[in-house]
């Protein structure tokens, strides 16, 4: 399963480097990090990034840190939905925890990120997935209008067991964005009134990208 591979070898790097406070990130393979994780000696605090996790995390029996209660972060481990490698960087937000994620990140010394080899391709946007960003529900019609403006082609994410719009932690909605053109106008995207966050971690918020298949992306190993 490449999903646990990545997850053991993540658990290996956090272990090596003690962290006091450990944050977790949100999706399917951070699953079975967190599974493997109950069952390591961490005796760490951690901190989530969705409500998933910390469901997850509280029902393990660890003791889980309010996020806006922390100042700092010493690891994180996270899934991601794309990782490029030219240049480096990742498409989050597939599981629409992209707010808290990259709140993590920002306050975290040490970024890892675990993938499968399918989420790995050369160029941002090979991989076909949206790029998704959190809007302020008020903000939706300003928000599309300057989309439309710029180009940007859009679609609101709805989910499963719930008509309508996804409603994410933060009680804010997703737009999932055609990742080429969103990928030239990142900047312009991230500075939009209305807009909480946008699913692109670049370079300064990665710094160990863990393959399963062995590949390592970002500053070398411990
Ligand atoms: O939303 C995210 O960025 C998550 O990390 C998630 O999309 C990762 O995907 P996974 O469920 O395949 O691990």
């Amino acid at each position: 399963d490449p999903k646990l591979t990545a997850a053991r070898m993540a658990l290996e790097e956090v272990l090596k480097r003690q962290p006091k406070i450990l944050g977790v990130g949100s999706g399917t393979t951070v699953h079975k990090f967190i599974d493997e994780l109950s069952r390591s000696e961490f005796t760490g605090k951690v901190v989530s990034t969705s409500f998933d996790t910390t469901l997850r995390l509280k029902e393990k029996g660890f003791e889980v840190v309010d996020l806006m209660s922390v100042n700092r972060i010493d690891v994180s481990v996270d899934g991601a939905d794309e990782v490029s490698t030219e240049p480096l960087s990742l498409i989050k937000g597939g599981g629409a925890a992209l707010l808290r994620e990259k709140v993590v990140a920002e306050l975290s010394s040490f970024r890892i990120y675990i993938v499968d080899p399918s989420k790995v391709v050369e160029k941002p946007c090979d991989r076909g997935v949206p790029i998704p960003i959190e809007v302020v529900p008020v903000s939706l019609s300003a928000v599309t209008k300057n989309l439309e403006r710029l180009g940007v082609k859009w679609s609101v994410r709805t989910g499963s067991g719930k008509l309508g719009p996804v409603i994410t932690d933060n009680g804010n909605l997703v737009l999932d964005l055609e990742c080429n053109r969103a990928w030239e106008l990142l900047e312009e995207i991230k500075s939009l009134n209305g807009v909480a966050a946008v699913g692109v971690f670049e370079r300064d918020l990665i710094d160990l990208v863990i393959v399963s298949d062995g590949r390592k992306y970002g500053k070398d190993t411990m």
